[in-house]
Order: structure tokens, then C-alpha cells, then sequence
């Protein structure tokens, strides 16, 4: 099967931003989607270069359209690697390629008779370089520019749309896959109720010259948008080029909806009055805005995908774009919600899992997939929450659904966070007659993770390498090959990494490593819990007392050692906000052991901090002498209760 994306070609007027960036990398999830199932797949992006619009911003810049043009194109072709963007054509529309493509394909429409010299008079918006019918008019003005068209009065060439669009209705209605989401199909329909116009296709040159002269008539200059989507033929070689022949029945163009009306009605006409089959089919996704405002350079609060990689790190960024936006509809962007995304799935359920299977697996299985007994139903139940995971997010990412796609991961992610949980692995690992049970459940989650690797790959390239490379993985990726459980090989060898995502705190900041040297004192007479008193001799309170202080269920999202203790843990927990408590329990737990534990803390403490790290917090345990020496239980409650829950 072969697989042909294309992005808009982007004008070259503006600085790629946010926007452009959420399409280009839908593109290529997409693509690598595709190449994870096997296909052929080709993906072209590229940049528009002529029209009005280009003349004026190189004229405002003090540049040549050509100069101009150049720069700014560049700017767009070396804004995808940052982005793991991995374009195989970027086309341009001065290439001359493409502009002999446009002039071949103007002559045969003409000669075959679709396209005739016609007087038109017209409201035009220099903003859209388009007519714009009374009906579009927003109290006067164009709807997207807040500007009054001009009337304008000039001869031109038109193609003959009217001609094609009772075909274009069927084959609307013939082909529900054609334009989607559905909302957007039912757009163009009822757009389509109405008679077309035919398409004004040039623009004399006293008023432009930056275009493609029309062959039959030098006199006029190409219309841009007939010039620009044109482009999805030129890159892979129209006519007569191998790749047009294997990619063209498939080709699948991906737009947000500004740019519904031309690709859904000017392109499809066009191609068929070529004599083409048309497009397979139009992906159309909805806008994003920042912090719930229209994104624009005058309100100043345009996106760089530079940096934003810089600050956030790439996959970051691509997995909270493809999670957050429900794909057709708008999306707001705020880093608040980036770093919200980062701490809770990528940090926290993602980096947790991967960093606390390895870690276990390093621990009692000497660093290899062990080889598992029979499974019991816990077990069964992981493996089957996986394999309806990868139906799920096959059936999803085919329909460009990536939102509900990583949704169904991430319960399978949530899912083993729990397995560790309830089997406890270090556990099994003090009896030596469960040896074989510890070996099933490490594998269950070594072989979780390798699925979790693979379904990951189109969308956080870099991240699901660093899984497979420490999970012993040499094969290239394959859904349709490894994407069935029980293929992890016993005995393979895993190497443990670094953590996968860094945790931020609410301003984006990462959160620093602690410097300050521990006192000792300090942190016994703070964390540890107190010696134990006979009881009877403590001091008696009223219930007013014992009210002001905020006992709450907390659940652990992480922990780990504070660097240069041995006694310290640095805990992160949910109470329902998450805070930082630091514990003087290192002696008694390992860290992987608490994550997804629920503990009760005292909320209401005075923050303190110790080794540096500000502790906002107490964490409640029972410390006492049993037969084999002093030892510290952690309190708890002792049924699943919602973090922050209180204790009275
Ligand atoms: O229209 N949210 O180019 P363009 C989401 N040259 N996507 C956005 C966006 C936003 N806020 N802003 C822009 C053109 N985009 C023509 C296309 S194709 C033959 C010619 C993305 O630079 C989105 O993909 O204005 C949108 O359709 C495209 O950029 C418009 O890019």
C-alpha cells in the first residue's frame, strides 16, 4: 500500500509559528504511522511564493520578492528537523519545475475550452487575494481581515468551475471519506447548494507581476491559489514521473479549516477537468489559539516551534499537540497546560513506569526478560488491556483521531503503574519459593513496555528509541509484525537510562537538584517520625487542637532519592494539588515501591527545607522495634480512597 501526505505549501510571509507547526508534525505521526504499518509513504511540504501578499511583505522588509522569498522559504525548511519533521520533498512554487508544470497544465484546460477571457466586476480582498461574494461580508468588511474590499473592474480568465459541480456534489456524497472530520464535509455541501461561480484564474499584470504568466496570454499573471495547489502534482513529477503513477491515488492532504473552500472545491474541479481522478482524501483540523486568544503578531503572542522545542524539548511538544487538540476542532495553547502534560503523562505515568520496570527488572532479574510461568489473572488482565490498546489506537490513528489514540495508551500506561502497585515486586523478591511468580510479573512488564515502544514511535520518535534501546530492541519498528504480545525474547539484555522526562515546576522552570548539604538534626527532628512515647504520657489536646491539624490521603507520583542522603526521599504527591514532601524514610523504602502508594500526610505543616528542596509537608509513619530490629511503616488508609481526601 502507498501513502502520499501533503501539508499546505505555507506562505512565505509570515515566520513558521505554532500553527504551521501542528500541521507539519501531524503529517509526519502520520507518515511514520503508516511506515510503522509497512507502507510506501511519501510526505511533501513546501512553501507559496507568489501574489500580492509577498510583494508586499518583501517590499516592507526592504528585499526583492526573489531575496525575500529565498530567506523566509529557508526559514520554514530548516524549522522541521528541530521538530523531528521528516519531510521526503519540499517544493517551492518559483521553482521552475513546478512553474512549467502550472503553464502545461493552464494550456490544456484552455484548449480543451475551460477557460475563457470574462469582464469581472467584483468586491476583492487584498488580504485573501480573492473576490469575496456581498454574502461573505461581515458589516462591510471581510470576515477575516476586518477590512472593506475593494470594487475592482478588470478583465480576466475563468475556469469553468460551475461546469463540475453536480459531479463534485456526487462524488461528495459517493465518498464519506473524502472530506473529513464529517462537520467539515457537511460544510462544503451546504456551500455547495448554491450555484457556483466560475473561478477567476488570473490577474492582469498592471496590478501584479510576481506570478506565473498565463502561456495563452502574457498579459496576465496566474492566479496563486490555481499556481499553489498545483504543487501536490509537481513534487512527485506530473505527468509523467514513477512516483505519480504510485502515489497519486492515494494522496491525502492535510489543511486547517481557513483553507477548506480551495481544497475542497477549486482543487477537486480542477483536477477533474484535467481529466485526473481527484485527491483520496482531505484531512481538516481546527485552529489554535494561546491562552484563548486568537493567535497574532499585533497581540504579540505568536508561538515559535523553535522555541518551544528549546525550552520544552521536541517530543514534548509534538505528544502535547497531538494529545490536547481533539483533531477538527480548536485547541487553546498555554504553557501551563504544557508543563501540566509533561509532569502528569510523561513524567509521571510514562517516565515512572519505564524508569520503575527497569529499574526492577535490573534488580531481580539481573538486567534480562526473564522467562515467565503460567499467568495468573492480573497478568491476563494486562495482557489483554494491551491488545486492545493497539486495535484501539490503530483503528484511531487511521482516522487521524490522535487525541483518543494516546488516550487509549495511556490507560494501558495507568494500568501497569497499578500492576506494580498490587504485586509489588520487591516483594516477591524476599521469598525465594516466588521466584517464578517475580519472573512473570517483570515480564509482563518488560513486554508492556516493549508494546508501549512501538505504539509511541510516531509520535515521540526520540523517546520510544531510548525505550527500545534500553529494552535490547535492534529490530526496525513494525505494527504489523510486533505488534502482538509475548515477543519479548528471555534473556535479552536492558541497559538502564536516564530518566525520560524531567519534571517542571508550575512556571516551566525544571526543578533544580538539591545543593545544600543535609543537617542531620534538622532533618531527624522534621521528617522522622518521633520516638515513641509510652502511651499516656503525651499531652493531652482538645478536639479543637486536633482540628487545626490538616490530615489528608496523599497518593505518591514520584520519588526518588535526595542526592548525598541516605536517609532522605524526595516525594511528589497528589493531595489532589501536587506538592513536595521530603521524608526521612530512606532507609526503610525504595523509592520504586512508593509510586502510586497512598500515604496520609499532614498538609498543613510549615514548609521547611531540607538539602535545599522545600518540603510542604509530613508524611505519617509508624516507627518501632519488632523482632527483627527498629523498623518505619508507612500510614495509610485502608481502602483506595481520592487523594486529598481528609482524615478526621
Ligand atoms: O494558506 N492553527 O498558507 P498559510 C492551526 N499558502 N493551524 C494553523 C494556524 C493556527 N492558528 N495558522 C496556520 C496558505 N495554520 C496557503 C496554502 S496550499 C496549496 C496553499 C496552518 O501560510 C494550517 O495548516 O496561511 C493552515 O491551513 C495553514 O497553516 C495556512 O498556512
Amino acid at each position: 500500500m502507498s501513502f502520499y501526505i501533503t501539508t499546505p505549501i505555507y506562505y512565505v510571509n509570515a515566520q513558521p509559528h505554532l500553527g504551521h507547526a501542528y500541521t507539519s508534525i501531524v503529517a509526519d505521526v502520520a507518515c511514520r504511522f503508516k511506515r510503522l504499518c509497512g507502507e510506501d509513504v511519501r510526505f511533501q511540504t513546501g512553501t507559496d511564493e507568489h501574489g500580492d501578499k509577498i510583494v508586499e511583505a518583501a517590499a516592507k522588509a526592504g528585499d526583492s520578492p526573489q531575496a525575500f522569498t529565498d530567506r523566509i522559504s529557508d526559514l520554514f525548511r530548516q524549522a522541521w528537523p528541530l521538530l523531528d519533521v521528516e519531510p521526503d520533498t519540499f517544493i517551492r512554487t518559483t521553482e521552475p519545475r513546478h512553474i512549467s508544470t502550472v503553464q502545461a497544465i493552464l494550456q490544456q484546460v484552455y484548449d480543451q475550452g475551460d477557460i475563457y477571457l470574462g469582464s469581472y466586476s467584483g468586491l476583492y480582498c487584498k488580504g485573501c487575494e480573492r473576490f469575496l461574494t456581498e454574502k461573505e461580508l461581515i458589516d462591510g468588511n471581510c470576515p477575516d481581515h476586518q477590512t472593506p474590499p475593494q470594487m475592482i473592474s478588470e478583465q480576466n480568465y475563468f475556469f469553468r468551475m460551475h461546469k463540475y459541480q453536480e459531479w463534485l456534489i456526487e462524488h461528495i456524497n459517493n465518498h464519506p471519506e473524502f472530506i473529513t472530520p464529517e462537520r467539515y464535509r457537511n460544510e462544503v455541501l451546504a456551500f455547495l447548494a448554491d450555484p457556483l461561480e466560475d473561478l477567476c484564474i488570473s490577474r492582469p499584470t498592471s496590478r501584479l507581476t510576481w506570478g506565473i504568466p498565463l502561456p495563452f496570454d502574457n498579459r496576465f499573471v496566474t492566479y496563486v491559489w490555481f499556481d499553489a495547489l498545483i504543487n501536490y502534482l509537481t513534487g512527485i513529477g506530473y505527468p509523467d514521473g514513477p512516483d505519480f503513477a504510485r502515489y497519486w491515488q492515494e494522496a491525502t492532504h492535510l489543511i486547517a479549516k481557513d483553507i477548506l473552500k480551495p481544497h475542497a472545491i477549486y482543487w477537486p474541479t480542477i483536477l477533474k477537468a484535467m481529466g485526473l481522478t481527484p485527491f483520496h482524501c482531505l484531512h481538516v483540523h481546527g485552529y489554535w489559539n494561546v491562552n484563548e486568544t486568537k493567535m497574532s503578531k499585533s497581540i504579540g503572542n505568536v508561538v515559535r516551534p523553535g522555541e518551544l522545542v528549546k525550552e520544552y524539548g521536541v517530543d514534548a511538544v509534538r505528544y502535547f499537540l497531538l494529545r490536547e487538540m481533539s483533531f477538527g476542532l480548536d485547541a487553546s495553547f498555554s504553557t501551563e497546560s504544557l508543563v501540566a502534560r509533561q509532569n502528569s503523562d510523561l513524567a509521571n505515568d510514562l517516565g515512572n513506569l519505564f524508569s520503575r520496570a527497569l529499574t526492577m527488572l535490573n534488580k531481580f532479574a539481573n538486567g534480562r526478560v526473564p522467562e515467565p510461568a503460567t499467568p495468573e489473572a492480573g497478568d491476563q488482565e494486562l495482557t489483554a488491556a494491551a491488545q486492545r490498546m493497539l486495535a484501539d489506537y490503530t483503528a484511531q490513528m487511521e482516522r487521524f483521531s490522535f487525541n483518543r489514540a494516546l488516550q487509549a495508551v495511556w490507560e494501558v500506561i495507568g494500568l501497569a503503574n497499578r500492576y506494580i502497585v498490587v504485586n509489588a515486586p520487591w516483594e516477591l523478591a524476599k521469598n525465594p519459593d516466588l521466584a517464578p511468580r517475580l519472573a512473570t510479573v517483570l515480564y509482563h512488564l518488560a513486554e508492556t513496555l516493549r508494546l508501549l515502544s512501538l505504539v509511541l514511535q510516531p509520535i515521540m520518535p526520540a523517546t520510544a528509541a531510548k525505550m527500545s534501546a534500553a529494552l535490547g530492541i535492534t529490530e526496525t519498528p513494525n505494527l504489523v509484525s510486533q505488534g502482538r504480545w509475548g515477543l519479548s525474547r528471555p534473556g535479552t539484555l536492558l541497559t538502564l537510562g536516564p530518566p525520560l522526562f524531567p519534571r517542571r515546576d508550575k512556571e516551566g522552570e525544571q526543578k533544580p537538584p538539591a545543593t545544600v548539604k543535609e543537617n542531620p538534626a534538622a532533618a531527624r527532628a522534621k521528617n522522622a517520625a518521633a520516638p515513641t512515647p509510652a502511651a499516656g504520657t503525651v499531652e493531652q489536646i482538645t478536639f479543637e487542637d486536633f482540628k487545626k491539624i490538616d490530615l489528608r490521603v496523599a497518593e505518591v507520583v514520584a520519588a526518588e532519592r535526595v542526592e548525598k542522603s541516605t536517609r532522605l526521599l524526595k516525594l511528589t504527591v497528589k493531595a489532589p494539588e501536587e506538592r513536595t514532601i521530603v521524608a526521612g524514610i530512606a532507609e526503610y523504602y525504595q523509592p520504586e515501591e512508593l509510586v502510586g502508594r497512598q500515604v496520609v500526610i499532614v498538609a498543613n505543616l510549615k514548609p521547611a527545607k531540607l538539602m535545599g528542596i522545600a518540603s510542604q509537608g509530613m508524611v505519617l509513619a509508624a516507627k518501632g522495634k519488632t523482632a527483627t530490629g527498629e523498623t518505619l511503616v508507612l500510614a495509610g488508609v485502608s481502602g483506595q480512597m481520592p487523594p486529598g481526601s481528609r482524615l478526621s
